[in-house]
């Protein structure tokens, strides 16, 4: 027979994994599709033990573009990158993890790939100012708020990956 602290403690455990995990926007943007890297990227963030929650293959359309870049609006270079984002299909995806935010960027590296260490994915295969092959949200803000952006509540997938324990440890 189970105590009361028995029945409780799952359900605390099952608060504390949602409270910690952490959601990010990334998408593999034209350039990578093109210069057939997708899979060579997504393999990256698996590898790591991120968790995969959403996917859209499309085509971002200039208005979708404007959005997701609308705080580099006043920049110089803002028609250019809306242009590069939408003129060839692109792959949204949401991942999970606790802290993704963070080690998504630090595997993306920095934002050109002449400045990005050897070892990230810009630095390991970009040079160029305009195409750098990913973008990740930069803040729990900017996450919730692109997320949104691409995909309704109901697609993106809540799930638990079958070698959790292995990945995060049982008491994460
Ligand atoms: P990041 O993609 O690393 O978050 P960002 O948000 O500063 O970089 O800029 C968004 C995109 O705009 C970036 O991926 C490439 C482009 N960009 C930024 N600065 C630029 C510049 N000075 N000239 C041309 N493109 C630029
Ligand atoms: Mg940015």
């Amino acid at each position: 027979m189970c105590s009361d602290s028995d029945e409780l403690w799952p359900k605390r455990y099952e608060h504390s994994r949602r409270r910690m995990s952490e959601r990010t926007l990334l998408i593999i943007k034209p350039d990578c599709i093109q210069r057939h890297l997708t899979g060579e990227i997504i393999g990256r963030f698996e590898r790591k033990g991120l968790k995969l929650v959403a996917a859209k293959f499309m085509q971002i359309s200039e208005e979708l573009s404007r959005q997701l870049y609308a705080v580099h609006q006043n920049k110089p270079f803002f028609e250019g990158l809306v242009k590069s984002l939408s003129s060839s299909p692109s792959l949204v995806m949401v991942w999970e993890a606790e802290g993704v935010i963070e080690m998504a960027r630090k595997m993306m590296g920095a934002t050109f790939g002449y400045d990005a260490e050897p070892g990230t994915i810009r630095g390991d295969f970009g040079c160029s100012k305009g195409y750098n092959l990913i973008h990740g949200s930069d803040s729990a803000e900017s996450a919730e708020q692109e997320i949104q952006l691409f995909f309704k509540p109901n697609e993106t997938i809540d799930y638990e990956l079958a070698d959790g324990n292995w990945l995060y440890g049982k008491n994460d």
